[in-house]
């Protein structure tokens, strides 16, 4: 049992504003994959650093559609847990909250959260891999072509989805935002993410630069780790509820 410092009931308590950025681990107990622990079934043989390039789309755009369709279809098939859901009951609490996520697999809005920044992008939305389009009727596009992956209505180009790959560039609001937010907080916490994938991974040093006091829910060490103010190493879904519990004892029955 991982124990909770009172420094951080406090602190959470009384913030007025909190930044959260998330990684794959929150979805972990969802059943999603994370990216860098062990994928299984028929994927087991991909590496996923290796398909979320735009090289690898271009050599084998196939493959990659398929890989996301099967993401797809597992993420519509799973549902938030207990951690999605603790976030939004903490969004509820205090008077300024920031939900940063670097998952693409809307879970937190599934749980109830608003306004979350998707930094990485969203495997739900389908864009064209050439002039950038959102494409919205890609089911009756795959049917009616029998193409995988189907072309873009405009340019004919081939759809891809939604999501930031290794060497494209993050959507310049959303960073911006989260970057802010980071270094506007008053309690910034990362749960759930390796820390190795930049610019994502530099939002904890910029709390840090504020002497803004930081959180780390992770059951492993990250890069991240030595810098953090405070280390909870579990399970997301385990701690998140009991943090949210412990920081408004009295109103965390009443709403539910
Ligand atoms: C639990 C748990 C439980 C398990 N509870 N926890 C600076 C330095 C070095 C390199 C770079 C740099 N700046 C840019 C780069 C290059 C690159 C990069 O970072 N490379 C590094 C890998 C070295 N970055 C980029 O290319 C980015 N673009 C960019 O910077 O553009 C400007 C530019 C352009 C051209 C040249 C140079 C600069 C784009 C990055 C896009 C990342 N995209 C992906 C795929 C998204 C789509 C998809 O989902 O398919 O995003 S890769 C993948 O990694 C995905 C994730 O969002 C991201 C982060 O992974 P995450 O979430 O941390 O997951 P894991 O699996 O790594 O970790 C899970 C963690 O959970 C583990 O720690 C577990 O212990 C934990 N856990 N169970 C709590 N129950
Ligand atoms: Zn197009």
């Amino acid at each position: 049992m991982v124990a909770i410092p009172n420094e951080l009931i406090e602190l959470l308590s009384e913030a007025n504003h909190v930044a959260v950025l998330t990684g794959a681990g929150i979805s972990a107990e969802s059943g999603v994959p994370t990216f860098r622990e062990a994928q299984t079934g028929l994927w087991s043989r991909y590496d996923p650093e290796q398909l979320a390039t735009p090289e690898a789309f271009a050599n084998n755009p196939r493959l990659v559609w398929e890989w996301y369709d099967w993401r797809r279809q597992l993420v519509s098939s799973v549902e938030p847990n207990t951690a999605h859901y603790a976030l939004a009951e903490m969004a509820a609490r205090v008077p300024k909250f920031t939900l940063i996520t670097q998952n693409v697999d809307g879970l937190h809005q599934r749980a109830g959260s608003d306004g979350v920044i998707e930094l990485h992008g969203n495997i739900v939305r389908t864009k064209c891999f050439d002039c950038g389009r959102i494409a919205y009727n890609v089911q009756e596009l795959q049917e009616t072509s029998g193409q995988v992956p189907p072309r873009c209505e405009y340019c004919a180009g081939l759809l891809r989805p939604d999501v930031v790959w290794f060497g494209e560039t993050l959507p310049a609001d959303a960073l911006n935002r989260a970057y802010d937010a980071s270094r506007n907080c008053d309690l910034f916490f990362s749960i759930g993410t390796s820390g190795l994938v930049y610019p994502a991974a530099s939002l904890p040093a910029q709390a840090l630069s504020q002497n803004i006091p930081t959180v780390e829910v992770n059951p492993q060490s990250t890069p991240l780790s030595g810098a953090m103010t405070f280390i909870l190493a579990g399970p997301a879904g385990e701690l998140l509820p009991q943090l949210v519990a412990l920081a408004w004892p009295h109103s965390s029955q009443e709403t539910e």
